[in-house]
This record gives C-alpha cells, structure tokens and sequence, in this order.
C-alpha cells in the first residue's frame, strides 16, 4: 500500500526563515518552491535522500497564506511544528478507498493536486492517532486500477 515516507510537512510563519535554518542548520537545500492555492499554502520541498524520481524524501515547510486555511488555524492553535506526515503510493486513489473501507474518514473524495504535480489525500487526524496522515502519489508514476 504504502512504500515509503514521502515528506513530513511542517507549518512555519515565515517561509524564508524557515528555509535558512534547514539550510545553515542541518544543510538541506530547496529542491522545489510552490504556491498552492487550494491548499492555501506556500511551500518548500527540502530533499532528504535520493533524486527527484518520484520515490524521494523531503521536509515540506508551508506558510499559510490566509489565516483560514488548514495550515494558518493550525498554527494559530499550536504554533510552529510538524502539521502532517506523508506516505508515498502507487495508487493514491485506490488508497484512499481502501481507507475508507477500513473504516477510516478521507477529506476529499478524490485526489487533490499537490506538490510537483503529484495527486494527494488526507485522512482525517482523529482516524489516525492525533497525526494528520496525506498520501502522496507521485507525479508520472502509473495509476493501477484494482
Ligand atoms: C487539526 N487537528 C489536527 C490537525 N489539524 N490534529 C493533528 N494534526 C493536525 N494538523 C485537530 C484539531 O486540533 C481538532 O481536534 C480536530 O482536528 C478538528 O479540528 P477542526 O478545528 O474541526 O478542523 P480544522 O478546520 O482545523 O481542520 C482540520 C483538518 C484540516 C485536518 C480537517 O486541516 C484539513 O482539511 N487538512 C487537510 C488539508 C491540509 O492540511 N492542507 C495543507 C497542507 P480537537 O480540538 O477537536 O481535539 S497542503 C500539502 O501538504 C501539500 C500541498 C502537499 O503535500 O503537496
Ligand atoms: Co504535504
């Protein structure tokens, strides 16, 4: 189902900043900046191993960019820290299905576009432990019908 962490994303006020203390910090670099306006976010992929293939990981630093919006509540109620994690698939949406019939709630019906055109879902955080769980199905990786 699931083949690997794809990013853990990590909601921050200031995205600039952000970036400068993963670089000057712990020495990882911006493979890839978005803004993404359906997910009211601005965001930075930081590559933690491998190449952009697909099958990589990365810290995700997003910035709100409205106050209403997933992203911008969070921090107004917990400040700075990590918003969610993300599993890679082959098949985001045969997974969210198959989430769904073991009970747990997606927060979209279909797959929605995210980073570096890849198709994403959530699973709501009271299904999985307090922990806001995205899957990810990278851009260009087939989609197998079950
Ligand atoms: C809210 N809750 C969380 C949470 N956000 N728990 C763990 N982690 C989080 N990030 C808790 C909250 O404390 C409440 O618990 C409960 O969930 C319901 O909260 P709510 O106030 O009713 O709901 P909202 O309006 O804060 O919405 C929460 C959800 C929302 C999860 C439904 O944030 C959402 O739809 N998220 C999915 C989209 C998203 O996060 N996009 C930004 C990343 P109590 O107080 O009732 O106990 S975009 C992204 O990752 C991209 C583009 C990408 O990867 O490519
Ligand atoms: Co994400």
């Amino acid at each position: 189902m699931f083949s690997r962490i794809d990013h853990v994303g990590i909601a921050c006020h200031d995205l600039d900043a952000s970036i400068a203390f993963y670089r000057d910090t712990f020495g990882f670099t911006v493979s890839h900046e978005e803004v993404n306006e359906e997910q009211g976010v601005r965001e930075a992929m930081l590559r933690a191993n491998g190449t952009d293939d697909g099958q990589a990981s990365y810290i995700q630093l997003l910035q709100p960019l409205r106050e209403d919006s997933p992203v911008g509540k969070f921090l107004a109620r917990n400040g700075e820290g990590v918003h969610h994690v993300a599993f890679g698939t082959d098949d985001v949406a045969a997974a969210g299905q198959a989430m769904r019939d073991r009970g747990l709630r997606t927060l979209s019906e279909h797959p929605r576009n995210g980073s570096m055109g890849s198709s994403i879902m959530f699973l709501h955080p009271k299904d999985c432990g307090g922990v806001l769980t995205e899957m990810v199905q990278a851009s260009g990786t087939e989609t197998h019908q079950t």
